[in-house]
């Protein structure tokens, strides 16, 4: 009875968010209306990821349909990109969530890694939710077919002022949520409300999400460790010993395993379920590390720690850092809890 009621009781995102702001009398359901508008990017760029390989099968990348047409089936160009010019899947998805975000009437400002500046709403279409996101990221790993994902951050303005930058500039703990979703081998959509961690698994034939990862929490220790190590020989002291520490271990433990995939949502998405740690730290050539503080170090820090792990820049924690632009980038460690204990105090060490 138990596995008959899963299959016809089915726990949608758009369910479970309901069902989660029923607990606040004070809702009035645009948290629910915005989350719809941000599945709905996910689920086209999902579509759009998924056909990507075909179309470079086919020989498309870079080319209009008509020239395409020339080499390849018409009926089969116009299925796969509507009749219009190709667009690279890093811009397209910036449109696709851009024009969703927007159209939701529920978001006020709009950062978004693709473009120089944050995008203000228009009065007319201006609601409570600043959204900070990175559309596609993992960029290197697109031409190659490996998964990479959409990282979103939310924050809610409180009064009716003329919205300004401060709106988003805010540390990492005033999100409201935070969230992304991984086009990998199924099309996973992780998502934090602020308390407690779900993931959600894209049904293709009913084109919904559905629970299929309830509570997640990050494991207390971990057995892998993932990070670009071919930055080594720029890496500062503790980070070196850290490393050193995972292949070493002088405390009888095994030695660690290395994953690094190079899309921070694989990577991350990992970590969340199987434990251990992802670090991009600074190094000589890079003193601030990689990733973008609002919408990449932000939400997985937020998403870490509300399944009971830590994430950590080197100085402090990484949800306390107040951004003073929006594509301030930040070193980050994030994972299990007892191993950012660790590297916090092989830090401290080092004051
Ligand atoms: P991108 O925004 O250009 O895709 O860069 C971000 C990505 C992350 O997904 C990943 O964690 C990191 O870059 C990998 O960087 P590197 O290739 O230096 O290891
Ligand atoms: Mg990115």
């Amino acid at each position: 009875h138990a596995a008959d009621a899963h299959r016809t009781d089915l726990m949608t995102i758009t369910r479970f968010v309901l069902n989660e702001q029923s607990k606040y009398p004070e809702s009035r359901g645009d948290f629910t209306i915005l989350l719809s508008h941000i599945v709905l990017g996910c689920k086209f760029v999902c579509t759009s990821v998924n056909k990507a390989g075909l179309a470079k099968l086919i020989g498309l990348a870079g080319e209009t349909n008509i020239q395409a047409s020339r080499y390849s089936n018409e009926c089969c160009v116009d299925a796969i990109f509507y009749g219009e010019e190709q667009k690279k899947l890093d811009v397209l998805s910036n449109e696709v969530f851009i024009k969703a975000l927007v159209s939701s009437g529920r978001t006020r400002i709009l950062v978004s890694e693709e473009d120089e500046e944050a995008i203000f709403v228009e009065p007319s279409k201006r609601g409570r939710y600043c959204v900070v996101f990175d559309p596609l990221d993992g960029s290197s790993n697109i031409d190659c077919g490996v998964s990479i994902g959409t990282i979103f951050g939310i924050y809610m303005v409180k009064d009716d002022h003329e919205p300004t930058l401060d709106d988003v500039l805010q540390p990492g703990k005033q999100m409201v949520a935070a969230g992304y979703c991984m086009y990998g081998s199924s099309c996973t959509l992780v998502l934090s409300t602020g308390n407690g961690v779900n993931g959600f698994t894209l049904d293709p034939s009913l084109g919904e999400f559905i629970l299929t990862h309830p509570d997640i929490k990050i494991p207390k220790k971990g057995k892998i460790y993932s990070v670009n190590e071919g930055n080594a020989k720029n890496w500062d002291s503790p980070m070196a010993k850290y490393v050193e520490k995972c292949k070493f271990p002088k405390d009888g433990s095994s030695s660690k395993s290395l994953r690094y995939i190079g899309s921070m949502v694989a990577d991350v998405h990992r970590t969340l379920l199987y434990g251990g740690t992802f670090m991009y730290p600074a190094d000589k050539k890079s003193p601030n590390g990689k990733l973008r503080v609002l919408y990449e170090v932000f939400p997985m820090s937020f998403l870490i720690e509300k399944a009971g792990g830590q994430a950590f820049t080197g100085k402090q924690r990484a949800l306390d850092l107040v951004p003073t632009k929006i594509h301030e980038r930040s070193p980050v460690f994030l994972g299990s809890y007892d191993e950012i204990e660790e590297i916090k105090a092989l830090y401290a060490a080092e004051g």
